[in-house]
């Protein structure tokens, strides 16, 4: 079944240079791009993208960081779209849980700064969609 997912490059990869690297994995995986945008997010959209987070000790850091510079926001298509990306993120923590072959695994060290957003259910994903890309049908 073909599934949607919105991938998020956030601006520590547009500041690496990362972004054609993990794009290139994406696309190498099978998946396909339908939306792909380079913006800087307002407060008000990375607020209402990371609302699971409010009560967390690290979303004020987290809110500083996603709006800190331009990053790369996807819907990506394809088999269980949203698994797919996930394993191909690796885990939260890019050194105690991604593995090395996953993009944090391989190009991240802090938790923060982990490189990439997935959708992690088809209910996230929806909304998520909705969030950034409103005109998307
Ligand atoms: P994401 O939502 O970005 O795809 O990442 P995730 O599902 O793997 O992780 P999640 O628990 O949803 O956390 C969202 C993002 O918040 C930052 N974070 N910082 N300092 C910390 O302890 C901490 N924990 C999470 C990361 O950027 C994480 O991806
Ligand atoms: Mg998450």
């Amino acid at each position: 079944m073909t599934e949607r997912t919105l991938v998020l490059i956030k601006p520590d990869g547009v500041a690496r240079a990362v972004v054609g690297e993990i794009i290139s994995r994406i696309e190498r995986k099978g998946l396909s791009l339908v939306a792909l945008q380079l913006t800087t997010v307002s407060d008000e959209v990375a607020r209402g993208h990371y609302a699971e987070h409010a009560e967390k000790p690290f979303f004020p850091s987290l809110l500083e960081f996603i709006t800190s510079g331009p990053l790369v926001a996807a819907v990506v298509e394809g088999p269980r779209a949203i698994a797919a990306f996930r394993q191909l993120a690796g885990g939260t923590d890019p050194v105690e849980k991604a593995v090395p072959g996953t993009i944090r695994g391989d190009f991240a060290l802090e938790t923060q700064n982990n490189l990439v957003h997935g959708s992690d259910s088809p209910e996230s994903a929806e909304r998520e969609i909705a969030l950034w890309f409103p005109g998307l049908s």
